[in-house]
């Protein structure tokens, strides 16, 4: 199982929306062959394993080990089960059953009918951590990101943009987005920062959306920096729009009501398992407020603003405090990044 978890390995950030599975093959104690999910919409890492073996009669009582439950439905390819029951697998050992209700548990029935020895180890779910909280909560994973002074804030009160991280932190934050599906900011950070909210160092195979929540997205302006780059763009406006020049990379979603609970209604209906939200306070302080922030990435920078500063999760009320557990901290030159998930 060790060897189809490093091979899965070699599919994250590629195969989205799709999970990251590996698969070996493994007969009288001889490792046959060995497969992963390359991409999205190509062959199930049980298949790919399947055409790495020297013959095909290769597979006849043999055991697969697989990473998750193999498949029971006609999607993009036919059913994985099917295809280890016609080439004569006589046990599959399967890492964790699959959250996607088309083939939980149908794809170990398959395979149990026709004899086949199964079982299930439970030892793989955080192999597609975003992917299992989508099928599970019915909503995606978010992860609340922010940087922060010292005395926890976001600016020095001034309006405009505080330096706060070093490059270490910076080049750390800009990696965080190769792993998430979606993007989320509000109007400030869109006006104070101006962000693009793409990735950078490399070219993902799926940049993830950016989207922005405006009170009227006839109010934007089309030089800002996120409308200069070509990945798409959502605005989650609570007033429709008479606007007719949207850039080709813009979607506009109206709803008067847009708050972190229809916020998450919607991704999950569009199927976006991972959310990542940069800001600013107030979003971050909904979005705590709504119990809606599962996991917090926090880098600190060593800067004391005091005064007036905009404290970094502020302007929504809440009473009880939220319990986090700290799952890292790491040192990025001066800076100092904080991993938590909500206990
Ligand atoms: C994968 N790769 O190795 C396995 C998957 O749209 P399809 O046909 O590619 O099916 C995607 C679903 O198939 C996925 O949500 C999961 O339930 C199941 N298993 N998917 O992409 C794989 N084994
Ligand atoms: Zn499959």
């Amino acid at each position: 199982m060790a060897k189809a978890i490093a091979a899965a390995r070699n599919g994250i950030t590629h195969t989205w929306t799709n999970p990251v599975v590996g698969a070996v093959i493994v007969k009288n104690n001889q490792l046959l062959a060995t497969g992963y999910h390359h991409r999205f919409g190509e062959m199930h890492a049980e298949i790919n394993a399947l055409s790495h073996l020297q013959n095909i009669e290769d597979a006849r009582d043999a055991t697969m080990y697989v990473t998750l439950e193999p498949c029971s439905h006609y999607g993009k390819t036919p059913p994985c089960a099917k295809r280890l029951v016609e080439v004569g697998i006589k046990r599959v050992v399967i890492g964790q059953q699959d959250p996607n209700p088309q083939v939980s548990g149908h794809g170990i029935a398959i395979l149990k009918a026709a004899n086949i020895d199964v079982t299930v180890l439970n030892i793989t779910d955080d192999l597609n951590v975003a992917y299992n909280f989508f099928y599970r909560h019915k909503r995606p994973l978010v992860t609340l990101k922010y940087a922060m002074s010292i005395d926890g804030k976001l600016n020095d009160g001034s309006g405009k943009r505080t330096l706060l991280t070093g490059k270490p932190a910076y080049h750390d934050s800009q990696n965080l987005r190769l792993h998430q599906q979606a993007i989320l900011i509000g109007e400030t950070t869109l006006a104070v920062d101006d962000p693009q909210l793409t990735v950078r160092e490399t070219t993902p195979d799926f940049p993830p959306i950016r989207i922005v929540l405006v009170n009227r997205a006839d109010d934007l302006d089309f030089s800002s920096a996120l409308f200069q780059t070509t990945t798409p763009i959502w605005l989650l406006t609570r007033h429709s729009t008479v606007r007719q020049d949207w850039p080709a990379t813009v979607k506009v979603f109206v709803d008067a009501h847009w708050k972190p609970e229809t916020i998450m209604e919607f991704l999950y209906q569009k199927g976006v398992q991972s959310l990542l939200v940069e800001g600013g306070a107030h979003i971050q302080a909904t979005f705590s407020a709504a119990d809606l922030a599962d996991r917090l990435i926090v880098y600190v920078s060593p800067l004391l603003l005091g005064g007036n500063g905009l404290p970094a999760v502020s302007g929504s009320g809440r009473t009880q405090p939220l319990a986090y557990r700290v799952t890292a901290t790491t040192a990025l030159g001066k800076d100092t990044r904080f991993d938590l998930r909500r206990q």
